[in-house]
């Protein structure tokens, strides 16, 4: 079986364009042929003009803590009316002097009124104060005290903690030179703009991942002079065996398997890889995916990756016209440490020195999972090694081999607002869903897509640079990689963590799907999602049988798992507030606890290494 990527670079899997709307004033484009006018990228020069005047801070925004809400403890910012009968019966002295309006204290009269213990907190103005209740939840004194005659408003105390902001260009919203606008929307929070954005701001207050953590992308290699990714690379390895005839046509890099993973182009002319098939541009996309995953990130230009400090290794297995199952199954045994073997036809032993717990895979076709791909992923499973696979571009078809084997984390793409992306494949095998990229308009600059790291030359390698709003990145592959970059982060957290239980949490943690969105006048209704057969399915609005459990979700993922992590819990005495508590270079709290935890952390994940290099070799001995 030939795979391909998943990407819109490759006209022969699917139509130039799929319209969501039939009606007047279509609303989004889904194109899946991207244009090949690579030239107009923008974004190159920017970056170090930034790098020079920007060097910021990493600490900025406040975000919602996910320290869970003691039920019984209540904590309450109120404003209360400023003709309120209680401001007249005030006799606390005004804390700002004489002359001033009196401080707001009225905990005494409202435990009669709401009959709950209430104790006055600090003042913050003339009119306000914070509240303590006991007994109730927070929401629920906001709610009380919120209907009360002499309350202007209350609101719950939230408590706030750091976020960790990279300082790359790309990264913010509200772009001046650059497109897409948004940045790299797709990395927030969730917002009323974006809901399917993963939260990877979240996941990074509690930590920016280490490097010992190693994420595979099986691709079509990479550009490792890619300056944002410059020192975020592994070795890797170049899997493409020599075509039959002996010639290195689908290697495109003059031989068979060989130690340089580099991607020297996947062009295309007309009628190579099928009759009838156009010829095609380069894709550059294993360094997207790379990007995606392990982009330098907080170093003052271009983008930011989502696993932050987590380490990429590169295995080079898809070339012209895509890949063999052979080659594709031989990276992934060698990336996850089970097997050595790099040879075609006799046993070649090369040790992998950085094996992946994670592995993504931005790639197949149509067609049931093969027993040789299950068998492979079945192994990697047992050996600690997360598979993550994209689910494919063919327009709401059936999930794509290998996506669709069990035991392998297949990722469906959903629109900004969460909706199902008109090419992305559903299937009840999808685990989860991650934003894939869309246009939503006709005319301009794609509003959505996801910016990533790429090359500019049309066939052999010219400079380099980042998707944008004119060529862009969209498509399963670039959902699948958001996931892959989260389940690094996870490790990061907890290296014990199992494929297994790196699922539940994916799942257990995921933001529910939209059922809904506003219509423009005229405008089909767009349906819920059915299971797919062999008709296609545009945008429709996701169910957790089509297009898995929800939407990924990273920052309460990777809080899920330090929340369940066996180590000992950071020192809670080390500092007042909640602090950092990840690996990285961050900082932040770090108490003993912390390092504790770190090292045996550590330790399980060299043991684990090691199991996967000894069982390796042994397979790899018996061929
Ligand atoms: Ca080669
Ligand atoms: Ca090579
Ligand atoms: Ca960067």
């Amino acid at each position: 079986m030939r795979a391909n990527a998943f990407d819109d670079l490759s006209p022969r899997e699917r139509p130039t364009r799929l319209w969501v709307s039939r009606a007047g004033g279509l609303k989004e484009a889904v194109t899946v042929a991207v244009t090949t006018t690579l030239a107009m990228f923008l974004v190159t020069a920017p970056d170090s003009a930034a790098a020079a005047t920007e060097p910021g801070p990493r600490w900025a925004r406040l975000a919602t803590s996910e320290v869970a809400e003691d039920p019984e403890v209540a904590r309450v910012i109120v404003k209360y009316r400023a003709d309120s009968p209680l401001r007249r019966v005030q006799s606390t002295p005004s804390p700002e002097g004489a002359g001033t309006t009196p401080a707001p204290r009225h905990a005494t009269r409202l435990s009669q009124t709401l009959r709950a213990p209430l104790s006055d907190g600090r003042v913050l103005g003339p009119h306000t104060q914070a509240l303590r209740g006991q007994g109730l939840s927070s929401s629920e004194l906001a709610r009380r005290l919120s209907s009360l005659p002499d309350v202007e408003w209350a609101v719950v105390d939230e408590r706030r903690r750091i976020h960790n902001l990279p300082n790359d260009t790309l990264f913010a919203d509200n772009q001046r030179t650059a497109t897409p606008a948004v940045g790299q929307w797709y990395l927030r929070a969730p917002n009323g703009q974006a809901a399917s954005a993963i939260n990877a701001v979240g996941a990074w207050s509690t930590t920016m991942g280490t490097a010992s953590v190693v994420v595979a992308v099986l691709d079509t290699g990479v550009r490792p002079e890619h300056p944002d990714l410059q020192g975020k690379l592994h070795p890797g390895y170049d899997f493409i065996s020599l075509d039959r005839s002996g010639a290195a046509t689908t290697a495109n890099d003059g031989n068979g398997r060989d130690a340089d993973p580099t991607d020297p182009g996947d062009w295309t002319n007309a009628n190579e890889c099928s009759p009838g098939e156009r010829a095609s541009a380069s894709s550059w996309h294993g360094t997207q995916v790379a990007g995606l995953i392990g982009a330098a990130t907080n170093n003052g230009a271009g983008m930011a990756g989502a696993g932050w400090n987590v380490m990429v290794l590169p295995l080079r297995v898809l070339g012209r016209c895509g890949g063999y199952d052979s080659d594709i199954i031989a990276a992934m045994r060698w990336a996850a440490g089970v097997s050595q073997n790099v040879g075609t036809t006799a046993v070649v032993n090369v040790a992998n020195p950085y094996p992946a717990r994670v592995i993504n895979m931005s790639l197949g076709s149509q067609g049931i999972c093969t027993a040789a791909y299950q068998e492979v992923v079945n192994e990697l499973r047992t050996a600690g090694v997360t598979v993550v696979a994209a689910a494919g571009n063919d327009t709401g078809l059936k999930v794509s081999v290998p996506a669709n084997c069990p035991g392998a984390l297949a990722v469906s793409g959903v629109r900004h607002i969460g909706s199902k992306v008109g090419y992305s494949n559903i299937g009840p095998e999808v685990a989860l869903a991650a934003p894939a990229g869309n246009c939503v308009n006709l005319q301009g600059t794609c509003l959505y897509p996801l910016l990533t790291t790429i090359n500019l030359g049309q066939r052999q390698a010219g400079a380099n640079g980042y998707s944008d709003g004119t060529d862009y990145t969209v498509g399963t592959s670039f959902a699948a990689p958001l996931v892959a970059a989260s389940v690094g982060l996870m490790l990061s957290v907890d290296p014990t963590l199992t494929p297994g239980k790196i699922r539940e949490i994916l799942q257990a943690t995921v933001q529910p799907f939209p059922t809904s969105r506003p219509l423009a006048g005229g405008e089909d209704p767009v349906p819920a999602c059915r299971a797919p057969d062999t008709r296609d399915q545009l945008e429709c609005f996701c169910t957790t049988t089509t297009c898995g459990a929800g939407m990924l979700d990273a920052g309460a993922a990777v809080a899920r798992t330090l929340a369940l992590r066996p180590a000992p819990q950071p020192d809670p005495g080390a500092s007042g507030g909640g602090g950092n508590t990840g690996g990285g270079s961050g900082g932040g709290a770090s108490g003993l606890g912390w390092l504790i935890g770190l090292l045996v952390a550590t330790l399980a994940l060299h043991a684990l290494n090691r199991r996967g290099r000894r069982r390796g070799r042994n397979t790899g001995r018996l061929g």
